[in-house]
């Protein structure tokens, strides 16, 4: 990679090129993650890494911010475009961060607050005990149904009428299906409660119209930079200008110092990138290479939680092969597949064991992988996972992963 790094500090170097390797020589699976494009990664690191511009684009509390407010601006103009969004705000750090601003805009702690059970789905930020969410606000949780593991959208609007929630937050991180944001509405207005919708896991879906945008029915719209957006780790809010002033004031300053402009820099270009043609077809292909991957593991006797896949993820439940996650986990890294083991809905097992594993397609998609390549990946999960323990096996596996892996390079250029 860069000589002028690997002159200087050999030791730092050699561990990006270790990490540089892995990516190249490993298949993805983790369906929050992303291979951002090289431009993406320049930006990212480039010389806005030293600039500190506190406030807006309209009032900085630092000079030479110039450019910084070229650059934020023209996120905020693509961002606004891609989801149709009235106020767009680019400086959250992360999705926790964004969603931290979205709860304090609307409410105050020890007020309550209802999001999707951890234990079904749901993030860590919507009200999970150990996060900030849990610990600041009165956190209920609504679920998925037992018999269908699709949300239980009557106990939703039962929990919004009886509880009266300040703010509902729709939104997942192992939900293998879209969101009915109408149902969401509904319930918010039944409790004259707020809506947030924490879209970072579809929104790179959303961007490109295959999944439904919550932008009309939610109050505030929060996101991660990182995951089907394709872009650089980060945050993102997006909301009705009624609401601007409180949001930006939450962000700035009420949780984050200075904005990394680098950051927005890499979220701008990543935003120009969703707005072609070339996006919406990636984003297609996420899609299809999903359904194509539930299908060949339920034909292999898998049971999928919810029976497969309407979006970017799958879930699948490994209690009939009697596997717990953490060793599926485990065995698949050993042969070249990185995947995390994830808690299924009413799991008897605790979280750092599971009986699930969270499968995604959107950085194999980036490969270039299409739904053929998908038929030979769902085979090596299932020959890996019917001999979990056998070392010979898992490096011949290894092998074969790295023969795909050779096919459709990564970051060439790099
Ligand atoms: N926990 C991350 C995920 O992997 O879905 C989101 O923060």
């Amino acid at each position: 990679m860069n000589n002028f790094l690997e002159d200087q500090d050999p030791q730092v170097s050699a561990i990006i090129n270790s990490e540089l390797a892995r990516q190249r020589q490993t298949l993805e699976l983790i369906a929050s993650e992303n291979f951002a494009s090289p431009a993406v990664l320049a930006a990212s690191g480039s010389v806005f890494t030293n600039k500190y511009a506190e406030g807006y684009t309209d009032h900085r509390y630092y000079g030479g911010c110039e450019f910084a407010d070229q650059i934020e601006t023209l996120a905020i103009t693509r961002a606004r475009k891609i989801f149709r969004a009235e106020h767009v705000n680019v400086q959250p750090h992360s999705g926790s961060q964004a969603n931290m601003a979205a709860y304090f805009a609307l409410m105050k702690p020890g007020e309550c607050l209802l999001g999707m059970s951890l234990a079904h789905g749901g993030h860590l930020t919507h009200g999970a005990a150990a996060s900030f969410s849990g610990r600041l606000f009165n956190v209920q949780a609504y679920g998925v149904r037992p018999d269908t593991e699709l949300i239980d959208y009557d106990d939703l609007m039962e929990k919004a009428e009886r509880l009266k929630p300040k703010v509902i937050v729709a939104g997942a991180s192992a939900y293998p299906r879209q969101f009915d944001f109408a149902k969401f509405r509904e319930a918010a207005d039944l409790a004259e409660a707020a809506l947030v919708v924490d879209m970072a896991h579809f929104a790179g879906l959303v961007a490109a119209g295959l999944h439904p945008s919550p932008m009309e029915l939610a109050d505030i719209v929060t996101s991660t930079t990182h995951k089907t957006l394709r872009g650089p780790r980060g945050g993102l809010i997006l909301c009705k200008s009624g609401l601007a002033r409180a949001v930006d004031a939450q962000i700035f300053p009420g949780l984050q110092g200075g904005p990394l402009v680098h950051q927005i820099a890499a979220k701008a270009v990543a935003f120009g990138e969703a707005l072609t043609a070339d996006f919406m077809d990636y984003q297609q292909q996420v899609i299809q290479n999903a359904a194509r991957l539930a299908n060949n593991l339920t034909e292999a006797g898998f049971r999928l939680v919810s029976g497969g896949t309407s979006n970017h993820l799958l879930l699948v439940d490994l209690r009939s092969k009697n596997l717990t996650g953490a060793q599926a986990e485990t065995a698949l890294e050993r042969a070249g597949i990185t995947t995390n083991k994830n808690a299924i809905p009413f799991d008897p097992q605790p979280p750092t064991i599971t009986s699930g594993l969270r499968l995604g397609t959107p950085a194999v998609t980036t490969r270039g992988l299409v739904e053929s390549d998908m038929d030979l990946v769902a085979e090596l999960i299932v020959e890996t996972l019917r001999q979990p323990d056998d070392d010979l096996l898992s490096r011949k596996i290894r092998r074969k992963v790295e023969t795909i892996c050779q096919d459709h390079p990564l970051y060439p250029e790099l």
